[in-house]
């Protein structure tokens, strides 16, 4: 008999059918036993009588149960299973470090962090990591089908691709190496390849010693990179397409989990956009709120996040204009002024995306990176592609986790994260 599994397969009453999973939760009465079946599709409940009263099994054990289908109206699933036959699989040895059986984890993020195979068997969390998962799906999907190539790059480097200093070192067979910080250097040599449109969904690294909310060491990038574009708003909007496909997708193929999750997914129609300029004249009239020099600190796009909801009922706002300073050092200025033509996509006042129009001329390219005190040798494989007939070009990138944790509304990254790298945690 072939196994079926809660909530993927229609249940036809009178059929008997096979299923594995986790015990759930049991409950015992005087002439039935209740057994919650746990699966990757759901829970069912299973009635153990007769000569089945007296199974005991402890809770997430792994069991396998041959039943009757039964139909029972006071069910979600409009049915249950009555048990012919259950086989205990492999029995849980141990008591689990917390309940998971209730309707939501009670104990600290360390905590569930540390014994993560049982804090991810939650209905939550799977709803949480079922929901990321259809997001990358449909980000790839939806590239795709406008003639995008999936690139995978190397994330072992020479040189970081966003400045700063917040790069992992490593030993490379005796050479000084990196760790990716992005693809940002890597999407574009295959647009300049002559692949034209890429994206890449991949790890990257951050050596950011950040104790936060909105920080890890390595999360997941959602990069786009387009050819033969020349004005940041095409980039926007390709983005604003695709955020609304990503969140229509999981509108039709997680229904489940954002019901379990009891969440629901902003409607976008136009994203809203504010110059740097005019957003940090709103912080400092309206919140009396000073900003960093060339960008707004976490506090300033929470407030930005508030005030665009209020003003424009929108979850999402653009921010532009931003100086050459606050950039990299591939980001195209912006004619006659010492702004560039890139952007900062928020969410709910988290930034979510970076993106822009990129340098591609030879000569200003070189003129960036020394103006910024980077030496354009150390870059001579990225730079050195310029010469050679490179197509006006931008692109964007999404952090997964951070979309991800705002979406489902995880207050911290690292519960969007299966198992997330910050400054203390290196396991599980
Ligand atoms: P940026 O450095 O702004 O831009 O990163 C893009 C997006 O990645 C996410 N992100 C992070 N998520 C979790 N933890 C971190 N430490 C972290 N750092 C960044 C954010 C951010 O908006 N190459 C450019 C993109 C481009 O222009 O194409 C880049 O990487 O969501």
């Amino acid at each position: 008999m072939i196994r079926i599994v809660t909530t993927e397969t229609p249940y036809k009453v009178g059929e008997t059918v096979k299923l594995s999973g986790w015990v759930h939760k049991q409950r015992y009465l005087s002439k039935v036993t209740f057994l919650l079946l746990r699966d990757r599709g759901g829970i069912i409940q299973c009635i153990l009588e007769k000569e089945w009263l007296n199974f005991r099994v402890e809770n997430e054990s792994i069991v396998e149960i041959i039943g009757d289908v039964v139909e029972s109206k006071k069910q979600k699933l409009g049915v249950e299973i009555h048990v012919r036959n259950i086989r205990v699989i492999n029995k849980c040895q141990e008591a689990i470090p917390f309940e998971i059986n209730q309707s939501e984890l009670k104990a600290g993020m360390d905590h569930l962090l540390n014994h993560r195979t049982i804090s991810l068997r939650h209905e939550k969390n799977q709803a949480i990591f079922k929901i990321q998962s259809v997001l990358s799906q449909s980000f790839g999907d939806f590239f795709t089908s406008h003639g995008f190539t999936r690139i995978f790059t190397p994330k072992i480097v020479s040189q970081g691709a966003e400045g700063g200093a917040n790069v992992f070192s490593l030993n490379y067979f005796g050479k000084n190496a990196h760790l990716a910080q992005s693809p940002q250097f890597y999407k574009q040599m295959m647009v300049a390849s002559g692949f034209e449109r890429v994206f890449e969904i991949g790890q990257v690294f951050r050596a950011e010693a950040h104790h936060s909310s909105r920080h890890l060491n390595e999360y997941v990038s959602l990069d786009v990179e387009i050819g033969f574009i020349d004005d940041v708003k095409e980039i926007m909007e390709w983005e604003t397409d695709v955020l609304k496909y990503m969140i229509s997708r999981v509108n039709d193929q997680c229904k489940r989990e954002l019901e379990i999750l009891d969440v629901k997914l902003p409607c976008i129609t136009e994203i809203p956009c504010l110059t740097l300029y005019e957003a940090q004249e709103i912080l400092s009239s309206k919140y009396q709120k000073a900003s960093p020099e060339g960008d707004l600190d976490s506090e300033g796009e929470r407030l930005i996040g508030e005030y665009v909801r209020e003003k424009y009922n929108s979850e999402f706002v653009f921010i532009t204009n931003y100086p050459c300073e606050t950039r990299p050092m591939y980001t195209m200025p912006s004619n006659d002024s010492a702004l560039t033509e890139s952007y900062d996509l928020l969410y709910k006042g988290l930034e979510i995306t970076s993106g822009g129009l990129r340098i591609h001329d030879y000569e200003m390219l070189l003129q960036s990176f020394s103006s910024k005190g980077l030496n354009p040798n150390d870059f001579a494989s990225y730079i050195e592609m310029f010469q050679y007939g490179v197509p006006p070009h931008g692109g964007f990138a999404i952090g997964l986790e951070r979309l991800t944790a705002n979406m489902t509304g995880v207050g911290n990254i690292r519960g969007a994260t299966a198992f997330p790298r910050d400054l203390e945690r290196l396991i599980p």
